[in-house]
C-alpha cells in the first residue's frame, strides 16, 4: 500500500493524489478497456487509443483557476442569476462529474438520432465497444436527467470526437449543456383567463414550431431561450460584441439555431440550441412541460473571452500559460499573452515563519514581485509544516523565473533569488532554512 502524506502535494485533494499515484485513469489492454474505475470488453468497434485515453481524468473544467473553469463558472452564475425559485434560490442544478462513457442509446437513440445518421460513424467517434462510446456531446445526459426529475439543469463535461487537430480542433473539448422545462404557468405567468392559453395542440409541423406545440408557446420559448443566451454572450463579451443567429438543424430540437460571434473578422459558432423535441420529454416521462436546450463549447467561449489563439493551449501544464488565469473571481478581465519560448528556471526557498509576528503569504508574494519584477512568472506555496518540538512553522515556496525575450542564466536567477531571501529575512522577519 502506498501511504501518501498530503503535505507533499499541496493544493491536491487526497482523492486526486491517490489518482495521481495509482495507475492511469483510463487504459486499453488487449480487449480490456478501463475508464475511471469501470471495465468494458472491447470488440470490432473499439477505436480508443492510449493517447486519447490519457486525457480522461484531467477534468480541465474542474481544475481551480483553469480558464475553462472560469468560463463554466461565469455561465453558471449567469444561469443562477437569471432563474430563481420563488424563495430566491437558483433553479438550475449543475452536473459536472458525470462519467464520460455513455451508451449508444444515451448519445444517439435517446436524442432521436436516426440509426443510419452520419454522426454515429466509427470514423467520427471514439467507441469503447459496440454499445458504449466516449460521449460526443453533453446532450447525451439530457434524457436520463429529465427521467430523474430534473427540470432545470446544466451538464458540464469533456466530450470526444475524432477530428483533425489544428488551432481550433482537438479530439477532446468541453461542453456546457443547459436544459429548461416549463409548465404552462411558468411560461405564461398567472393570467385571469388561463383557459385561453395552452402549450399543446394537434397541428402541423412548420418551420417555426413542432406540430404538438401551440405557435404561441413555441414563440415564447424561443424568445426566452434567445434572450437568456444573448444576455449570457453580452455579459461575458460586452454589449458591443457583434453576434448573429443562424437557423440550424439538430435531430433533438425543432426549431434550432446557432449563435455566432465575430472573432478577428470571422464568424465563429459559439453554441447550438433549440426547442426540445416533445418526443424526448414524453419518452422520459414528462407530459405537461415544454423544453428548450442549448450546448456550448467552453473552449470557443474562452478563446474569444481571453484572446487564446490555439485550442491546444488549454491542455498546457506550462506555468506561463496557467499563471495568467490564477485569480479567484472568474469575472477578472484578462487578455492572454503569448508564453515566452524560453525555458523557465525554477528555484525554491524555505524559511521558518516568525514566531511572535503576524505572517501572510500574500506579503511574501508582493515582495517577490517587487524584487523579481517581470522575471517572475509564478510563485506558489508548495509545502508547509509545523515542527512539533520547536513549535515553528516552515513554508517552502517555488518561484518560476522566465524572461519573455531571452534565455536567463542560472547566475542571474540566483542573484535575484538571493535578493529575495535577504529582503524576506529583513522585512518579514523569517529565517531562511534553505534555498536552491
Ligand atoms: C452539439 O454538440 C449539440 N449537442 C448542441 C445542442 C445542445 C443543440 C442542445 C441543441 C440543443 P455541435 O456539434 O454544433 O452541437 O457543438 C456545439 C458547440 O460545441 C459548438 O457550437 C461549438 O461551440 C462547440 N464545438 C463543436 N465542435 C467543436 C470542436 N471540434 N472544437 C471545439 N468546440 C467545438
Ligand atoms: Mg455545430
Amino acid at each position: 500500500m502506498v501511504v501518501v502524506c498530503p503535505r507533499i502535494l499541496p493544493g491536491c485533494r487526497l482523492s486526486q493524489i491517490t489518482r495521481l499515484l495509482s495507475t492511469k485513469a483510463a487504459s486499453v489492454n488487449g480487449t480490456k478497456v478501463e475508464v475511471l474505475g469501470r471495465e468494458y470488453t472491447g470488440d470490432h468497434m473499439t477505436n480508443v487509443t492510449p493517447h486519447l485515453l490519457s486525457h480522461i481524468g484531467r477534468d480541465l473544467h474542474l481544475q481551480p483557476h483553469h480558464p475553462l473553469r472560469h468560463v463554466a463558472q461565469r455561465v453558471t452564475q449567469h444561469m443562477y442569476r437569471q432563474y430563481l425559485s420563488p424563495r430566491g434560490n437558483p433553479l438550475f442544478s449543475v452536473h459536472s462529474q458525470l462519467h464520460p462513457v455513455v451508451t449508444t442509446h444515451q448519445n444517439f437513440d435517446s436524442l432521436l438520432i436516426p440509426k443510419d445518421h452520419v454522426s454515429r460513424k466509427k470514423s467520427d467517434n471514439f467507441y469503447i465497444n459496440e454499445t458504449h462510446l466516449l460521449r460526443a456531446h453533453t446532450s447525451a445526459h439530457q434524457s436520463e436527467l429529465i427521467s430523474m426529475g430534473f427540470d432545470n439543469f446544466l451538464v458540464i463535461g469533456d466530450v470526444y470526437r475524432r477530428d483533425d487537430i489544428d488551432a481550433s480542433h482537438y479530439p477532446v473539448f468541453h461542453q456546457l449543456e443547459g436544459v429548461r422545462l416549463c409548465t404552462l404557468k411558468e411560461l405564461y405567468g398567472t393570467h385571469q383567463n388561463m383557459d385561453a392559453y395552452h402549450l399543446f395542440e394537434n397541428g402541423e409541423r412548420t418551420e417555426d414550431h413542432q406540430g404538438v406545440h401551440s405557435a404561441e408557446a413555441a414563440r415564447r420559448m424561443e424568445a426566452e431561450l434567445k434572450g437568456c443566451l444573448l444576455g449570457l454572450a453580452t455579459s461575458l463579451f460586452g454589449q458591443d460584441t457583434e453576434v448573429r443567429w443562424v437557423d440550424a438543424y439538430f435531430p433533438f430540437t425543432h426549431p434550432s439555431w446557432e449563435l455566432e460571434v465575430q472573432i478577428n473578422g470571422e464568424w465563429v459558432e459559439l453554441l447550438g440550441c433549440g426547442i426540445m423535441e416533445q418526443e424526448i420529454l414524453a419518452n422520459a416521462g414528462v407530459q405537461d412541460k415544454i423544453g428548450w436546450a442549448f450546448g456550448l463549447g467552453l473552449e470557443r467561449w474562452a478563446m474569444k473571452l481571453y484572446g487564446i489563439p490555439d485550442i491546444r493551449l488549454f491542455w498546457s501544464t506550462d506555468s506561463g500559460f496557467l499563471s495568467q488565469f490564477r485569480f479567484d473571481d472568474p469575472a477578472t478581465p484578462v487578455t492572454y499573452k503569448a508564453v515566452s519560448k524560453y525555458n523557465p528556471c525554477i528555484n525554491d526557498i524555505s524559511f521558518w515563519l516568525p514566531k511572535d509576528q503576524q505572517y501572510e503569504s500574500a506579503d511574501f508574494y508582493d515582495l517577490v514581485r517587487s524584487v523579481g519584477g517581470s522575471l517572475v512568472e509564478q510563485v506558489n506555496l508548495v509545502d508547509s509544516f509545523t515542527h512539533p518540538k520547536k513549535q515553528l512553522t516552515s513554508h517552502c515556496y517555488r518561484i518560476v523565473y522566465r524572461h519573455m525575450e531571452r534565455v536567463l542564466t542560472q547566475e542571474e536567477v540566483n542573484d535575484v533569488h538571493r535578493k529575495i531571501e535577504q529582503e524576506a529575512a529583513s522585512s518579514l522577519q523569517v529565517s531562511i532554512r534553505c534555498s536552491e
